[in-house]
C-alpha cells in the first residue's frame, strides 16, 4: 500500500456513499454537457469546485475528514476544488505538481503542506485516464523536475508540442487505477499525470485541496492559501455554505503571499 509520507500519496477504498457518488455523476454530466469553450481545454473540461452546491456535500463529507483524521490530520482546511472531465477519445494530461512556494523553507519537509483529495467518478485504468504519479517525487527530487519549466504553462495545456518531456512515459511512473467512490489523497508536491481516455465515456475525477495542518503552515503559505480559496457563491443554499466557509483557513497576519512561483524546485 502507498504510504502519504513516503511515497507521497495513499489509497483508500470506498469512501464515497453510493448515493452521492450517482449524483455528482449526474450532476457533473449536466455541467459538462452545458458547459461552455472557456471550460475546454485540450485534457478535457475543468470547472471550480463551486460550479454546483452538490459540491458542498463532498468538500464536508464526513467520511473523508475522518480519512484525514485517521491521517493525523483533526482539523483540515479547505480552499479549493476543481471538477476536471476528459470526454472519450482525449489526450493525456502533462505531468506537473501543484505546489508553489519551493522556496520556503519548509518545502522539503516530510510533512505535506497541501493535500489533493481525488474522487474519480467511474472506474478508471489506463484506457480511460485513471492517474499516474511518481511515487516520491514530493520530496526527492527527480530527472523529470530539470525538463519541466512551468509546470501549468498554456503552451502545456493546448499541447503546442507533444513531444514536450511533461507528456513522456517515465520509467518510475505508477499508474494508480481506482474504483468509483475511492478516495485518492496526496502531496500537492507530487509529480503527477493522466492517462489518455481512449474509452468512449467521459471519465470526472474531482480534485479538492486541503491543508492538513494550516495553523503550522508558515505564515507567507497562509497568506497564499486565504488568497487562492474560492468564495462560496451567495446563491448557494445557507447551509451548504456555511458548512464549506466553516472549513475555510483564517489568517490575520501581515506576511505577504508568495504568489505562484511555479518554478522547478531547487536542487536538493
Ligand atoms: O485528471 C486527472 O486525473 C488528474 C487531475 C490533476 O492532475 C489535478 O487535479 O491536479
Amino acid at each position: 500500500m502507498p504510504d502519504l509520507i513516503e511515497d507521497g500519496y495513499c489509497l483508500i477504498h470506498g469512501v464515497l456513499p453510493e448515493d452521492l457518488l450517482i449524483r455528482l455523476r449526474d450532476t457533473t454530466e449536466a455541467l459538462c454537457a452545458n458547459t461552455d469553450d472557456g471550460h475546454r481545454r485540450s485534457q478535457g473540461i475543468m470547472m471550480t469546485a463551486m460550479a454546483d452546491p452538490i459540491l458542498a456535500e463532498l468538500i464536508t463529507l464526513p467520511a473523508a475528514l475522518e480519512c484525514l483524521e485517521g491521517l493525523g490530520y483533526d482539523a483540515p482546511t479547505f480552499t479549493d476544488g476543481y471538477l476536471i472531465s476528459k470526454p472519450g477519445d482525449s489526450p493525456r494530461l502533462f505531468w506537473h505538481y501543484d505546489w508553489f512556494a519551493w522556496k520556503d523553507p519548509e518545502a522539503r519537509s516530510p510533512e505535506p503542506q497541501q493535500l489533493f483529495l481525488m474522487y474519480y467518478l467511474v472506474d478508471t485504468t489506463p484506457d480511460n485516464g485513471c492517474l499516474r504519479v511518481i511515487p516520491g517525487s514530493h520530496r526527492h527530487h527527480n530527472s523529470l523536475h530539470d525538463l519541466l519549466s512551468n509546470p501549468h504553462s498554456p503552451e502545456l495545456s493546448r499541447i503546442d508540442n507533444p513531444e514536450n518531456p511533461a507528456f513522456s512515459s517515465r520509467p518510475d511512473e505508477i499508474d494508480v487505477p481506482v474504483k468509483a467512490g475511492d478516495l485518492v489523497i496526496g502531496d500537492a508536491r507530487l509529480l503527477h499525470s493522466a492517462h489518455a481516455n481512449s474509452s468512449n465515456v467521459l471519465r470526472t475525477v474531482i480534485t479538492l485541496w486541503f491543508q492538513p495542518r494550516f495553523d503550522e503552515l508558515p505564515e507567507r503559505v497562509q497568506a497564499q492559501m486565504v488568497r487562492k480559496t474560492q468564495a462560496v457563491p451567495e446563491e448557494w443554499p445557507a447551509d451548504a455554505r456555511r458548512a464549506v466557509e466553516a472549513l475555510h483557513p483564517v489568517y490575520t497576519g501581515n506576511d505577504e503571499p508568495y504568489g505562484r512561483d511555479l518554478y522547478r524546485p531547487p536542487e536538493p
